[in-house]
């Protein structure tokens, strides 16, 4: 089977299939519906961040609409098509490695106490569209704190869950399961860094990655890993699937740099989703617009060649 790779995203024809587009409404009915329905959606009680940007969201159905999640099939409608089958209660992430406190824990238990905050975040995916997502999440370091990091870890390795039975791209060799990802543990000790439960104030869903996924804002949109059910606390740089699909077209930094092209496309500009057929292309900026809070963690670095 040929490996199916991020295409830049040029027009919303490009990457959307006719019947998606038209379909979108349809999608959307649905996961409101299910949203408003059980018990368990109770709407989540966040907190206001001081690091949320003010620009515009998108809409709910933009950010459930059009999603990457390659366990549920390479187009971007798959996700909100297939995603209902995962079962993400009970759920539970197991966080091990050089920690003091290793264990496996329910999502409930791995944030509880934590601030549960509203983060209006910038999300640029690698193939040059961008979205504003308000995300409800913790800190991780938080997590990591509690865990007890240990001065041996460098690096923190994170796994999706190995689910084939509900999840249709898994039982294809289309990346090598399970997803991985990975970051520098100052990277994962930042404080804009975060373990995403919610957006719009309601539960996680599930094609955005329920009950809990990583969003790392300065870094194109594959670093923030889905559905994780694994946290391992490491001493040297771990694999992650992308990197090891493509290493000469995805780096294990991948911060968002306008400057480093994609060998096969410019990162210099990206598609704001929902702005309208008529909305010219936006500039890309350096970290995504993060500078600020991330840009001293590369002081030193050739980000060309540490892309
Ligand atoms: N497990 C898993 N996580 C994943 C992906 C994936 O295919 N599988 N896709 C990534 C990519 S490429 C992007 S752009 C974001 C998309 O997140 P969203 O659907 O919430 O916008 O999820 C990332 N996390
Ligand atoms: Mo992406």
């Amino acid at each position: 089977m040929m490996p199916q790779h991020f295409k830049p995203d040029l027009r919303w024809s490009d990457t959307t299939p006719k019947h998606v587009f038209l379909n979108r409404r349809r999608f959307i009915a649905a996961a409101t519906a299910a949203l408003a329905a059980g018990p368990a959606m109770a709407r989540l009680q966040t907190l206001p961040s001081a690091y949320s940007t003010d620009e515009a969201p998108n809409s709910l159905e933009d950010i459930t609409s059009y999603n990457n999640y390659y366990e549920f099939g390479t187009g971007k409608g798959d996700p909100a098509a297939a995603a209902g089958a995962l079962a993400t209660s009970p759920w539970t992430v197991t966080v091990d490695g050089l920690v003091d406190r290793p264990g496996t824990y329910s999502v409930e238990e791995l944030i509880a106490g934590l601030p549960l905050e509203e983060r209006i975040y910038r999300f640029r995916c690698v193939e040059a569209w961008s979205m504003i997502v308000p995300w409800a999440g913790v800190e991780l370091s938080g997590v990591l704190k509690r865990a007890g990091v240990r001065p041996g870890a460098k690096f923190v390795a994170f796994q999706t869950v190995m689910r084939p039975e509900e999840m249709p791209g898994q039982r294809s060799p289309i990346l090598d399961w399970p997803y991985r990802e990975g970051l520098r543990i100052d990277e994962a000790m930042n404080p804009l860094t975060i373990l995403a439960t919610g957006l719009y104030g309601e539960p996680m869903p599930n094609q955005n990655g329920a009950p809990i996924r990583l969003v790392v804002p300065w870094k194109y949109g594959f670093k923030s890993i889905k559905a994780i059910v694994r946290i391992s606390l490491v001493a040297d740089q771990p694999p992650t699937t992308w990197n090891m699909m493509a290493p000469q077209e995805y780096g294990f930094y991948s911060n968002v740099n306008p400057e480093v092209d994609h060998p096969r496309w410019s990162q210099a500009t990206e598609r704001r989703i929902g702005a309208g057929l008529f909305a010219g292309r936006q500039d890309t900026i350096k970290f995504n617009g993060y500078g600020e809070y991330v840009a001293d963690m590369y002081a030193g670095m050739d980000l060309a060649k540490f892309y």
